[in-house]
């Protein structure tokens, strides 16, 4: 793993215990899932090597991949023992454990608890249902062999979602979703809305609050880096 920042030291491992495996290597590819592990990995100014799996061609879906995540989906971290760790939010908590520096979950089992609490609040209640409503939509062609899609959902599931910016846009914390800190809870949301924003599911435009919020996120140092080179359908990934 190469470090481009001084400040994420790993944690001294404690005596008596055996070694962390280091992350070794991403499996990476477009999609917003990815995006928030490269998002993560350029707040925190840390690099892992990357292998890149083709997505919109299914490398992800044939027997290779699935060896390395039965789920067939991306990311997954390799780590250097060989394990592979798939979902995005146990990847990025085992990293945090890692490189706690500089903190994107909290330095306190309350800053912790109050992360977790919006970005359970913002995967379930927003990103879920937008995702759903584009895969159920838009993308069905892509996904109809891959999964049981339901493209009479596709509609409900966009409106559930909006259903969930509004209440975000009035519950919702400044300048942050946790408050004064910037979280995985904020990367998490910003990376759906981001994608799927061009195709159908942009923020309500009444929805001020929530619409700064989105700009704050886009200034940040990880939200640049960390798109896709390519811009597949027009949607940033
Ligand atoms: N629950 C998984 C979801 C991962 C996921 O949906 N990844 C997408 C890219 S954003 C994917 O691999 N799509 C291709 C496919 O499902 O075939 C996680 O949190 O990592």
């Amino acid at each position: 793993m190469v470090e481009a920042s001084t400040l994420a030291q790993p944690q001294p491992t404690p005596a008596g215990t055996a070694p962390t495996p280091e992350p070794a290597k991403l499996y990476d590819s477009f999609g917003m899932n990815p995006r928030m592990v490269r998002f993560y990995l350029a707040e925190k100014g840390l690099d892992v090597p990357r292998q890149e799996v083709d997505i919109l061609g299914a490398e992800n879906r044939g027997t290779d991949y699935q060896r390395v995540n039965p789920a067939g989906q991306l990311p997954t971290l390799e780590l250097s023992d060989g394990t592979h760790i798939a979902e995005t939010a146990a990847i990025i908590e085992y990293l945090e454990e890692l490189h706690p520096q500089p903190p994107l979950i909290g330095s306190t089992p309350k800053e912790r608890a109050i992360t977790r609490m919006w970005w359970r609040r913002v995967e379930i209640g927003i990103c879920r249902p937008m995702v759903l409503g584009f895969y159920y939509g838009e993308a069905i062609d892509l996904f109809k062999t891959r999964f049981q899609c339901y493209p009479e959902q596709a509609d409900a599931q966009k409106e559930i979602a909006r259903t969930g910016m509004r209440w975000l846009n009035s519950a919702m914390n400044e300048p942050w979703l946790a408050g004064d800190r910037f979280t995985v809870a904020d990367i998490c949301l910003y990376c759906y809305i981001d994608q799927l924003c061009d195709v159908g599911q942009a923020i309500p435009e009444d929805l001020d609050r929530l619409k700064d919020w989105f700009a704050r996120v886009g200034e940040r140092r990880g939200a640049q880096p960390s798109i896709w080179r390519d811009r597949p359908m027009g949607m940033r990934g």
